[in-house]
């Protein structure tokens, strides 16, 4: 039986985060859950400890600070790595992924190292308009600068296999924020790693907003740009 330990990150995701564990173990009931709060100021974490006394399979991580989703990401694949799951299942905690698709995604996860929850190719991003031109912005721009053969490279709805976490825990990762999913991405590519992606319906946040910095929109850009003169220069892997 294969073990699967699904992931997310939390920060002040007080209304959001029980929804999360039962919808999560409603469609995994053997999988362990983790998940690891910055501390959040309105309870997030407490919140989680009072649930985690009924729920045996939920492992919580505290941070004294707010220390950012791409650290939070790294800390999961470690423990993962370290706790030797066979699957490690990534996701927003906020309402836009839906736990019911894990087993699609599972189950794609069984021919490939790599899957990716894809909004464009047959799946749906059923968000306000300005977050869906950020998103389709940003993933032409790398369909087109990084091409992979995937439609998707920014969400972090995602299984990875054990050999796509050493891939990931060893490689230089440069980025903190939203560039981090864009660079795993290439790390895996790059890699040779089987890879494959399946149709999600993403949805907006249920509760509170969104937390990831605005700037770093514009440092993703300069990090695509790093990656793409990456492969020019040193002939990497091409496109697919
Ligand atoms: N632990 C931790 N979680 C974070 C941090 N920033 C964002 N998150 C969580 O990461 C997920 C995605 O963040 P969100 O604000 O929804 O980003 P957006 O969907 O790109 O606007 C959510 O579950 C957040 O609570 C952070 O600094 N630390
Ligand atoms: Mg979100």
């Amino acid at each position: 039986m294969p073990r699967s330990l699904i992931f997310t990150a939390t920060f002040n995701e007080r209304g959001n985060v029980e929804a999360w564990v039962r919808g999560s173990h409603r469609a995994c009931p053997d999988a362990d859950l983790l998940v690891i709060d910055d501390s959040s100021p309105d309870g997030t974490g407490s919140l989680l400890e009072e649930i985690a006394q009924e729920a045996p399979y939920l492992c919580l991580i505290h941070r004294s600070e707010k220390q950012g989703l791409a650290s939070a990401h790294l800390l999961a694949m470690r423990f993962a790595q370290d706790n030797s799951y066979d699957f490690l299942i990534t996701m927003d905690a906020d309402g836009s992924h839906q736990a019911w698709q894990i087993p699609e995604l599972l189950r794609a996860a069984r021919d490939a190292d790599f899957v990716i929850g894809t909004r464009y190719r047959g799946g749906h991003h059923r968000a306000g308009a300005g977050r869906r031109l950020l998103s389709w912005g940003a993933n032409s721009a790398a369909r087109a600068l990084l091409p992979t053969g995937l439609s998707e490279y920014t969400t972090s709805f995602r299984v990875f296999s054990p050999t796509a976490l050493d891939v990931v825990l060893n490689a230089s990762l440069r980025d903190e924020g939203y560039a981090f999913f864009l660079e795993v991405v290439e790390a895996i590519h790059q890699a040779g790693l089987t890879v494959t992606e399946v149709p999600i319906e993403f949805l907006d946040r249920v509760y509170g907003s969104s937390k990831i910095p605005r700037a770093q929109i514009m440092t993703s850009m300069g990090v695509l740009i790093t990656l793409w003169r990456q492969r020019l220069s040193n002939g990497k892997r091409p496109a697919i």
